[in-house]
């Protein structure tokens, strides 16, 4: 029997894919079928999504797909970034253009919002890190500047909901992505109605919560024509990338029973896995997140700004007249003075900076740090400040869990970095087993084929996972100078 091929449509912030994955029964073999890039566009002083160019992608990518695998494949799931959102109309019109979390409209109003619902009120309910590109905030302020917009939809869809809509005509919100939105309940897992009601957001339009691996219907039949397709079912993975690639940690033969994992990308997400969202005070202070996963899982974990923070160093070089790739950037890193200069990568001015190298040099000269003025010194402060950050992170997630965490996983993009793994492991102290690359993209395939009655438990998809990838180890090394740095980290 040919192998059963299941269509991941995976949307990153940087860029987006659809890729096939062939599953035998044991092992899954990714096909990177075809790849676009996705970037913010500014629009007169806003920024957002170009939602329908990326629909053109993807139908671009399907239509690869079918030439490829077409009677073969199975069905099809999208995942994309979290806390975005598309409104519909009743009669299915886009309202408005959607908008990119990095839009500076909420920039403030988390504060004013404290004002109406206490902060405290809000994590005890939703169980979220309060970060500005929230859902919540980004309502909010949809509510101040157009109230008529709000006032015309008639459905929210996160934005993999909205490309299921386009595939399938289904009109409902998946568990995973729905809780990044800080307003689901945690603990009962339904929309947070009554705090929605207190910011007079209307609660109308938010439509059914589904579980990862529902069947949402089946291609659209002019989706079909234009992909040649058949019309396949189309099944909703854990349609947040972060949950996919969790999912997707290939945990199990280590001997540590106690591991935590780093999703590696645009951003790094650091933490465990819990069984139940933790809403304590202390996580509460700690300003960590419960975000929904598989099975009833939640991940206790904190965004770090991640490797955006080297992607937009990038960029400011290439603006400068010097383009220089990843591989290049790591290696001029590798050679620079370590402990150099250190940043806060969480600090508010690095979300959306206009010049991310001139960001980081500020940061240091206001700190009366030596200035990073190279390219291998900015990439190597960039780089040693995440691994000093993902330590800091874990030492808070370990006192709120009262377990120490014996082996951190490292899976996604960033996880080719070797330097910045080393950096990691040294900085923790634990070693750090790097892969699968492509954690998100795995979780995603993986999450169809148990929905097809492939694959049995989480435990079993793991297993599939550490069968199907090629994973590196890194061990702690240069204890004392990562501890030293760490003092001067802390003071920051
Ligand atoms: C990672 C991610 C994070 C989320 C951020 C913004 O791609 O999904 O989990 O906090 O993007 O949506």
């Amino acid at each position: 029997m040919a192998d059963r091929v299941f269509l991941a449509v995976d949307l990153g912030a940087e860029s987006g894919r659809v890729i096939s994955g062939k599953f035998d029964g044991r092992r899954v073999r990714l096909d990177d079928v075809h790849r676009f890039s996705n970037n913010l566009v500014p629009v007169a002083g806003t920024r957002r999504w170009d939602v329908l160019r990326i629909w053109t992608d993807i139908l671009d990518g399907l239509a690869k797909a079918a030439q490829q695998d077409g009677p073969d494949v199975a069905s099809i799931g999208v995942d994309t970034w979290g806390v975005d959102y598309v409104l519909l109309n009743k009669n299915n019109e886009i309202l408005g253009q959607p908008y990119n979390y990095r839009d500076p409209r909420t920039k403030g109003l988390m504060d004013s919002a404290f004002t109406r619902v206490p902060k405290r009120e809000i994590f005890a309910t939703t169980g979220l890190q309060f970060m500005e590109i929230n859902t919540l905030y980004q309502l909010i302020a949809m509510q101040l500047k157009d109230p008529s917009l709000l006032a015309q939809a008639d459905r929210f869809l996160m934005m993999p909901d909205f490309f299921h809509w386009l595939l399938c005509g289904s009109r409902v919100v998946e568990f995973t992505n729905a809780t990044t939105t800080q307003f689901l309940n945690a603990t009962e897992r339904t929309w947070a109605t009554d705090l929605l009601r207190r910011f007079e957001i209307p609660t109308n339009i938010f439509p059914q919560i589904v579980a990862p691996g529902t069947n949402l219907g089946i291609l659209r039949e002019e989706v079909a024509q234009r992909t040649g397709l058949s019309r396949v079912p189309i099944v909703a993975p854990a349609t947040h990338d972060t949950a996919a690639a969790v999912a997707a940690v290939p945990t199990g033969n280590t001997g540590k029973a106690n591991w935590a994992y780093i999703s590696s990308g645009t951003w790094s997400l650091i933490g465990v896995e819990v069984q139940q969202a933790v809403l304590t005070e202390k996580a509460l202070a700690l300003n960590v997140t419960n975000e929904g996963g598989v099975d009833g899982t939640y991940r206790l974990l904190k965004n770090v700004m991640g490797l955006w923070i080297v992607q937009e160093c990038r960029r400011s070089f290439e603006r400068r007249g010097n383009p220089l790739d990843y591989g290049v950037l790591t290696k001029l890193a590798s050679e620079a003075e370590p402990f150099r200069s250190l940043v806060d990568p969480n600090d508010p001015t690095f979300l959306s900076p206009g010049d991310m190298s001139t960001a980081l040099q500020d940061y240091c000269r206001s700190r009366k740090q030596p200035v990073p003025d190279s390219e291998g010194r900015l990439i190597r402060c960039a780089l040693e400040s995440l691994a000093l950050k993902y330590r800091q992170v874990l030492r808070g997630i370990e006192s709120l869990t009262n377990e120490k965490v014996e082996v951190l996983h490292v899976v996604g993009g960033g996880s080719k970095n070797d330097l910045l793994n080393q950096f990691t492991a040294d900085a923790c102290g634990i070693p750090v087993i790097a892969g699968p690359t492509e954690g998100t993209a795995l979780g995603n395939v993986l999450l169809q084929a148990r929905a097809a009655g492939e694959i049995g438990t989480l435990a079993d998809l793991r297993t599939v996972v550490r069968e199907s990838s090629e994973l590196k180890t890194f061990e702690p090394k240069n204890a004392a100078r990562w501890d030293e740095a760490y003092s001067r980290f802390e003071k920051l």
